[in-house]
C-alpha cells in the first residue's frame, strides 16, 4: 500500500531512491522527494547535484554545520581507536568527558545517554527516585506535570504524556503519573503545584514541535520559583532548543534560570551520532545506584570524543551570539516582505517558523515544495507552520539568500485571489 504518492517531475536516480525507501522502508515518515548524498556547513547536496540550504538542520542536530572539520577530525581519530568498551569497564575518553561537560554547564553530574528519549526517560527515572528517596512522595505515587502541545519524544511512556493524538492513538495502554496543564500558563502550573505527589515539572523552554512557541518574557523565571517553593524538580527539555539554537547556550539563559535536571541531544554530537546527557547536581543524581539504569553505548569513548568536540566548536565559533544575530536578521527581513502568505514569524534565534495563511489546507506543505525547487529545505510542522531552523554557522549574506527564496517560491500563489 503506497503511503506516498511519487512526483512525476523527478529525475530517475531521485525516483529510484524513493521507491526502495517505498518498498523496502517502513511508512513511518512522509519526507519532501529530495534525495541527499553530501552536507557540509549550511548546505545539503542530493544526487543529482543540486545544492540546498537546509532549514531544518536534522531537527537542531547540525547546529555547527554539516560535517564541521573539527568534530569529524575527532570522529575519525577516537573510530580509530576504541569506539565501545560498555560501562563494565571505564574508559579515559568518559572520564574527560563528564568532567569537560558538568564544568560547562555547571552541574555536579552526567548520565550520558544516546537518544533524546531516552535522555527524557531518564530525567523521568530520576525525577521519581528523587521523589521517593528526598521528597518522601508514598510509593508509585509520583507525578510529573508537562505541558499541552509538548514534544518530549516517542517512546511508550514519554508519548502517554502527549496531548497529539498522532502521537499517541493506538499504542495504548499509557503509562500513568503525568499531569497535563497548559504551556505559558503560570496559574496552571501554581494549581498544579498543589498536588503533594508533584514530583517534577518538565517542559520545553521553547516548544518546538508545536510550532516554535515562545512563552511569556518571565514564564521561566516564575515557574522556577513557583517549583522551587513547592519544593518541585524544574526539568528543562532543552534536545531542541539547547547549544545555541535560540541565541544563548541554552534557552533557559535568557531568563538565568538554571533547571534542577537539564536534558540535552541532538547538537551535542554537530548531528554526527546519537548522543545524549541529563545533567543534575549529587542529591538528584546520586538517588540511581550501580545497576539501577544504562544503556549499551551510553557514554562510549567515541560518543565523549565527538561531544567534545561538538561543545568546543559551539563555543569557540561563538555560534548561540550568531544564532542571535541572524535569527534578528531573518524575522526583520521575512516581516519586510509583507506577504499576505504570511501570518506571522515567531521564534528566537535560529529557532523560527512562519506561520502561513492560504485557503488552502496543504499550503505550508505546497510552499515548502516550492522552496525545495528554489534551493532550501525546511518542512511544515503541525499544518501551516514551516520551522525554518538553518545551521548556527549561517552567514549574513547567506540568511539574506534564504530569504530571497522564501519570497521568490511565494510567487507560487500569485494571481490566486
Ligand atoms: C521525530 C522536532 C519532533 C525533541 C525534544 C526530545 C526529543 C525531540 C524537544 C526526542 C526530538 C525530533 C524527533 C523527530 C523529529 C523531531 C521533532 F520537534 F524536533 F521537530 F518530532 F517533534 N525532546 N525531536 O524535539 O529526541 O529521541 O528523537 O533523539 O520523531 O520525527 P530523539
Amino acid at each position: 500500500m503506497s503511503s506516498i504518492t511519487i512526483p512525476t517531475s523527478l529525475t530517475d536516480l531521485t525516483r529510484t531512491y524513493l521507491e526502495l525507501e517505498e518498498r523496502h522502508g517502513a511508512h513511518n515518515y512522509h519526507p519532501l522527494p529530495v534525495v541527499l548524498n553530501r552536507g557540509a556547513g549550511v548546505h545539503v547536496w542530493d544526487v543529482d547535484g543540486r545544492r540546498y540550504f537546509d532549514c531544518l538542520s536534522g531537527y537542531s542536530a547540525v547546529n555547527q554545520g554539516h560535517c564541521h572539520p573539527r568534530i569529524i577530525s575527532a570522529l575519525i581519530e577516537q573510530a580509530s581507536q576504541l569506539t565501545l568498551t560498555s560501562r563494565a569497564f571505564h574508559s579515559d575518553a568518559l572520564g574527560e568527558y563528564v568532567q569537560y561537560i558538568t564544568g560547562y554547564f555547571g552541574y555536579d553530574k552526567v548520565l550520558p545517554m544516546n537518544t533524546g528519549v531516552e535522555a527524557v526517560e531518564t530525567a523521568i527515572k530520576l525525577c521519581r527516585r528523587w521523589g521517593y528517596h528526598i521528597k518522601n512522595i508514598p510509593e508509585n505515587k509520583a507525578r510529573i506535570i508537562v505541558c499541552a502541545n509538548n514534544f518530549h519524544g516517542r517512546t511508550t511512556t514519554v508519548i502517554s504524556f502527549s496531548t497529539d493524538p498522532d502521537a499517541n492513538r493506538a499504542f495504548g495502554p499509557y503509562a500513568p503519573g503525568f499531569i497535563a496543564i497548559p504551556f505559558n500558563d503560570a496559574a496552571a502550573l501554581a494549581a498544579a503545584l498543589e498536588d503533594p505527589h508533584v514530583a517534577g515539572f518538565l517542559m520545553e523552554p521553547i516548544q518546538g514541535e508545536a510550532g516554535v512557541v515562545v512563552p511569556d518574557e518571565g514564564y521561566l523565571q516564575t515557574a522556577r520559583q513557583y517549583c522551587r517553593a513547592a519544593g518541585v524538580l524544574f526539568i528543562a527539555d532543552e534536545i531542541q532548543t539547547g547549544l545555541g539554537r535560540t541565541g544563548r547556550m541554552l534557552a533557559c539563559d535568557h531568563e538565568n534560570v538554571r533547571p534542577d535536571i537539564l536534558i540535552l541531544g541532538k547538537a551535542l554530537s554537530g548531528g554526527i551520532m546519537p548522543i545524549s546527557a541529563v545533567l543534575a547536581d549529587d542529591e538528584i543524581m546520586l538517588t540511581i545506584r550501580p545497576g539501577e539504569h544504562g544503556s549499551t553505548y551510553g557514554g562510549n569513548p567515541l560518543a565523549c570524543k565527538v561531544a567534545i568536540a561538538a561543545l568546543q566548536v559551539l563555543k569557540d565559533e561563538r555560534l548561540a551570539e550568531n544564532a542571535r544575530d541572524m535569527g534578528e536578521l531573518f524575522r526583520q527581513e521575512i516581516r519586510q516582505l509583507r506577504s499576505p502568505y504570511i501570518r506571522q514569524v515567531r521564534g528566537k534565534g535560529l529557532l523560527n517558523a512562519i506561520v502561513i495563511e492560504h485557503p488552502r489546507a496543504d499550503a505550508a506543505w505546497e510552499l515548502c515544495l516550492a522552496l525545495k525547487d528554489n534551493g532550501l529545505l525546511a518542512k511544515p510542522t503541525h499544518g501551516d507552520k514551516i520551522r525554518l531552523a538553518p545551521p548556527l554557522v549561517i552567514t549574513k549574506a547567506e540568511i539574506l539568500e534564504c530569504v530571497e527564496i522564501v519570497r521568490d517560491s511565494l510567487t507560487i500563489w500569485e494571481g490566486d485571489n
